[in-house]
């Protein structure tokens, strides 16, 4: 069976790990009807079904300590041409993404860059503030009588921020199918009839300049992967969101309009 490699990337608190989980928690039994489902279970899955306990009960899963990137490897199927695939992704913890900025890459990622079919990029973005700069400056990038401004990645927007680890990546992988992924759609306040890519090019021209001028074949998607923001959760809003995950209705994806298919993304990388 062809493997593919995907390289989930992201800064910290990008909605990373809540996707994958997700993902196996939606796809595991294979009978959601969905582009990819899994076909067969994987030879280990103690790190994902840790995380899937958490979420089919609404708990947050835990932020990525680990060093090394946890690979998930799953069987899966494609519905429209039944081609069989074993999809890999790393589950990296976002600081290794946001050391890149500072220029320390680790191995793992040079790795990565260098087996990857394709790139599912995370990040948690609101409104755009359109300054290049934090208004507020750290102290150690306030200018100082004498001594040189030393930026660091301290001292840009987290738009920026992006926009710098997506030039790394294209630099190292090149022109490759992309989704990027704007995570925690269900607390987004998008304009009816809005789809995803308009509200990007609205609200991150920076970003949507870049991944436009950079790579070809590109989607932009919404992602709930939660269904829902945790903070604050009623009895009923729980038992709701409980029969929605019974569904597989709970996760969602969002271009032109709303889809319980969260492995559209990633059917969109491999086609
Ligand atoms: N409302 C909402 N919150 C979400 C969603 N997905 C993730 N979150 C929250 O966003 C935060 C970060 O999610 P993670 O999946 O841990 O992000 P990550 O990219 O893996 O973060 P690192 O492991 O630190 O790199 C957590 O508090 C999640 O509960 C979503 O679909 N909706
Ligand atoms: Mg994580």
């Amino acid at each position: 069976m062809e493997s593919k490699n995907i390289l989930l990337a992201g800064l910290p608190a990008a909605g990373k790990s809540t996707y994958v989980t997700a993902l196996w928690a939606v796809e595991k039994d294979g009978k959601s009807g969905h582009l990819l489902s899994c076909d067969g279970l994987p030879s280990e899955s103690s790190y994902i079904d840790g995380m899937r306990d958490n979420w089919m009960v609404l708990k947050e899963v835990r932020r990525t300590a680990f060093a090394e990137p946890q690979e998930i490897v799953l069987p899966m199927k494609s519905l429209n041409t039944g081609e069989k695939i074993s999809l890999v992704l790393p589950d990296f913890k976002g600081e290794v993404f946001l050391r890149i900025l500072d220029n320390v890459v680790s191995e793992n990622i040079r790795e990565w860059c260098g087996k990857a079919d394709g790139i599912l990029f995370m990040l948690n973005l609101g409104n755009a503030s359109p300054e290049f700069f934090q208004e507020e400056m750290s102290e150690s990038a306030k200018p100082k009588v004498e001594m040189e401004v030393v930026m660091t990645s301290n001292d840009i927007t987290d738009a920026i921020k992006n926009v710098l680890l997506l030039k790394f990546l294209w630099g190292e992988i090149g022109d490759c199918p992309i989704s990027i992924c704007f995570s925690c759609w269900d607390i987004r306040d998008v304009a009816e009839g809005l789809t995803a890519e308009q509200w990007v090019k609205e609200n991150h021209p920076c970003i949507y300049n870049f991944i436009a001028e950079h790579f070809t074949d590109y989607r932009y998607f919404g992602i709930s992967a939660q269904g829902a923001d945790y903070q604050g959760l009623d009895e009923e809003h729980e038992d709701d969101l409980a029969e929605k995950t019974t569904r597989k209705e709970r996760a969602f994806v969002y271009t032109d309009k709303k889809s319980f298919d969260i492995t559209e993304p990633i059917d969109y990388i491999l086609s």
